[in-house]
């Protein structure tokens, strides 16, 4: 069988075949087969678009992810936002430095890309996104100006203790308050405290894979938080607004949190979360098979902390150690894995990963994470299951 013939045969599949026209696979995606090598059918999918709650939002296909290709191009970076895509005119673009800070500061694109610049790999996935597909995360090489540089710039001052972001992008809001509701118009807007942004990690990015960002992507400023779930990589940055009061804007504190039991001295606390780092997940994205040899392809996203192990099971087997790519190493990168699963028999299997870090955090079960009532955040470990010719 030709690459080409596979090729085909993926994309008259059934994962594949609801994305044609609206998710727009692309060349790049397909996935990079050896010669006589085969996609195995997944018996777990249902329908894709499912996840697909809008026409503003796209998910990658991840069962197509290139192997040798950890960057996910620009034009097919899966995306998501609240207020659709606003056009920004870069000549008249200027990015606001307001509130507690020496000198508020007005600057231009041009400004920014004249001072010193950072070059990152992050990966990162919507705190949404979750299995079997998995499809709201990639992966890219950023450049733009540390936040730090730009705060000093500006100077900021002794009773500063939270820096809001806030979006090109707005909408109305219906905000309740004890039983009454105040419609108003808001901007898309978060915050990080004063010791994470004025920390060395944050960047505002201008550039994502060496080309300026595109509209999705937030043209033509976005802030880069590495480690960090989607909803705090504010796009369309338009202003910074430090204060010292605590922000709690929508998409601050209610529409991203987590409600999630903790046994506290024996006694369950209900305890509400706001979302932040990104919770160690990895996902098995495809199966593939090459005559009578079988590989599983997977991939592990986290806040950046070291991986001690990332492993594979197969039905009711032992956990296996995988082998992982050295080109997804850098920090902040999503890491992929492959793992040789020998002597694979006619049917269906179950295949699931599960990553531990440093430590000692363990990607917990889905009936671990049973006391988590709110779906974001949901990195358990998700069962696959395939069918072996
Ligand atoms: N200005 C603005 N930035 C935003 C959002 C938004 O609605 N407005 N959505 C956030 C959310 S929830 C996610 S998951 C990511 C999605 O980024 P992507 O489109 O590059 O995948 O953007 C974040 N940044
Ligand atoms: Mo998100």
């Amino acid at each position: 069988m030709t690459i080409q013939s596979n090729r085909r045969d993926i994309l008259k599949g059934g994962l594949a075949v609801a994305g044609i026209g609206l998710l727009g696979i692309p060349e790049w995606a397909l996935p990079a087969l050896a010669q006589g090598e085969t996609l195995v059918p997944f018996t777990d999918i249902d329908d894709p678009l499912t996840l697909v709650r809008s026409p503003e939002t796209r998910i990658i296909d991840i069962r197509t992810i290139p192997e040798n290709g950890q960057f996910t191009p620009a034009d097919q970076f899966a995306t998501t936002q609240h207020y659709g895509h606003p056009v920004i005119d870069p000549s008249t673009y200027r990015l606001r430095i307001s509130g507690l800070v020496d000198q508020a500061l007005s600057l231009s694109i041009d400004d920014l890309r004249t001072m010193p610049s950072r070059e990152i790999v992050v990966g990162f996935e919507c705190s949404g996104n979750r299995g079997p597909l998995n499809g709201l995360s990639g992966n890219g090489r950023w450049t733009g100006v540390p936040l730090r540089t730009v705060l000093d710039r500006a100077g900021v001052k002794a009773d500063a203790k939270e820096f809001v972001f806030f979006g090109a992008d707005h909408g109305e809001e219906v905000v309740e308050f004890r039983g009454r509701p105040y419609t108003v118009d808001q901007q898309y807007g978060r915050s990080l405290a004063r010791e994470k942004a004025l920390s060395s990690e944050p960047i505002l990015v201008y550039a994502l894979n060496g080309e300026p960002l595109t509209r999705h992507q937030g043209f033509p400023l976005r802030l880069l938080v590495p480690g960090w779930y989607g909803m705090a990589l504010v796009k369309w940055l338009a202003e910074i607004h430090v204060q010292e009061d605590r922000y709690l804007g929508k998409f601050q504190a209610r529409h991203y949190r987590t409600l999630k039991g903790e046994m506290i001295n024996g006694e369950m606390k209900w305890k509400e979360t706001d979302i932040s780092t990104i919770q160690l997940k990895s996902f098995v994205a495809r199966v593939t098979s090459n005559g009578s040899r079988h590989q599983v392809f997977g991939v592990v996203l986290n806040d950046g902390t070291p991986l001690r192990s990332v492993e594979v099971k197969v039905d009711d087997g032992s956990w296996q150690p995988v082998t992982m790519d050295p080109t997804t190493s850098e920090k902040y990168s999503w890491k992929f894995f492959t793992y040789d699963w020998h002597g694979a028999t006619p049917g269906e299997h179950t295949v699931v990963s599960r990553a531990t870090d440093i430590e000692g955090t363990v990607q917990p079960t889905a009936a671990e994470l049973e006391v988590k009532k709110t779906f974001l955040e949901h990195n358990a470990q998700h069962p696959r299951t395939v069918m072996i010719a």
